[in-house]
């Protein structure tokens, strides 16, 4: 019997859209009844928690990790995972992991923060971790803002981005500084044999291969590693999402991604 166009195009609508679609893969660290997640739709940080997931599966270490967050957004992922986590004050998270690290010496410690936390109030933390070679590994997500808080000025933010709340006009070097690049401060302190590295939510495979030799650096080598993820945040940048991936291939020319290991030419 022939269909009329009124009846295909009815069958249209009720096919599942999905239907044709890949079922995504999701880790089995993952805590599924915390899912889906409470991060904002477009956000970084659920990327980026996703490979940390993936990592974690293959390096088969969900029984032996620690997971420390901080206050940002990073602390709605106080759940995310049935790995132990524990959340800090604004700003204490490496030292928390540094502590859980002496505590738990073969544990794999993971300190998960923002760039606020990481590059602001716990400055201090980053530098004395890094100048210890602390066997840890930090992974700093820059959005380039405090995200939590609604998108205030941050140590990161640049010239010429979506303004933010408190410099409304721009963040223009002469009135407020210039913007200040963790991994490239690190690199500056850390003992040789540090691993460092930045990568970036738009390419997630890379960011999972960055992860995955940060926490295998941690194990082997016994010394500090430290990740910074350049990522989206389009409700402060009240942006979409063509104009959110367009502001990430800005923000690369500033903070280009690279890996190293310190005191060696690799
Ligand atoms: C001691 C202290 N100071 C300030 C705050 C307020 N505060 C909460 S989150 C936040 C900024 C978070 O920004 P960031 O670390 O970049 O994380 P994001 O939300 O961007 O992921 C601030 C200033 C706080 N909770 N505690
Ligand atoms: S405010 Fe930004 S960083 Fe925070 S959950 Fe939303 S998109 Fe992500
Ligand atoms: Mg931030």
């Amino acid at each position: 019997m022939k269909t009329s166009n009124k009846q295909q195009r009815n069958r249209k609508e009720t096919a599942p859209r999905t239907a044709s679609l890949p079922v995504p893969s999701f880790p089995r660290c993952y805590k599924e009844s915390s899912k889906p997640h409470k991060f904002c739709p477009g956000c970084g940080h659920p990327i980026t928690l996703h490979e940390i997931g993936m990592v974690v599966d293959e390096l088969g270490i969900q029984n032996k990790t620690a997971f420390l967050i901080d206050i940002g957004c990073s602390l709605l992922a106080w759940d995310f995972f049935d790995i132990d986590t524990t959340q800090t004050h604004h700003g204490r998270t490496v030292p928390t992991a540094v502590g859980f690290k002496r505590a738990m010496p073969d544990a794999t410690v993971i300190a998960y923060l923002g760039d606020g936390g990481g590059y602001a109030i716990g400055t201090q933390h980053l530098v004395h971790a890094t100048l210890r070679n602390d066997p840890i590994t930090v992974i700093i997500i820059n959005n380039l803002t405090y995200a939590m808080t609604g998108g205030q000025m941050a140590p990161t933010t640049i010239e010429k981005q979506p303004p933010t709340t408190t410099a409304p006009f721009d963040r223009t070097p002469d009135v407020f500084g210039t913007n200040l690049k963790g991994p490239e401060l690190v690199l500056h302190l850390a003992m040789p044999g540090a691993f460092v590295a930045r990568t970036a939510v738009d390419n997630p495979l890379h960011v999972r291969m960055t992860i995955k030799e940060a926490l295998l650096h941690q194990q082997k080598n016994k010394a500090f590693s430290f990740v910074e993820v350049l990522s989206f945040c389009p409700t402060n940048w009240k942006t979409n999402a063509q104009e959110t991936f367009a502001w990430m291939g800005a923000f690369k020319e500033t903070y280009p991604l690279f890996k190293t290991i310190t005191g060696t030419n690799s």
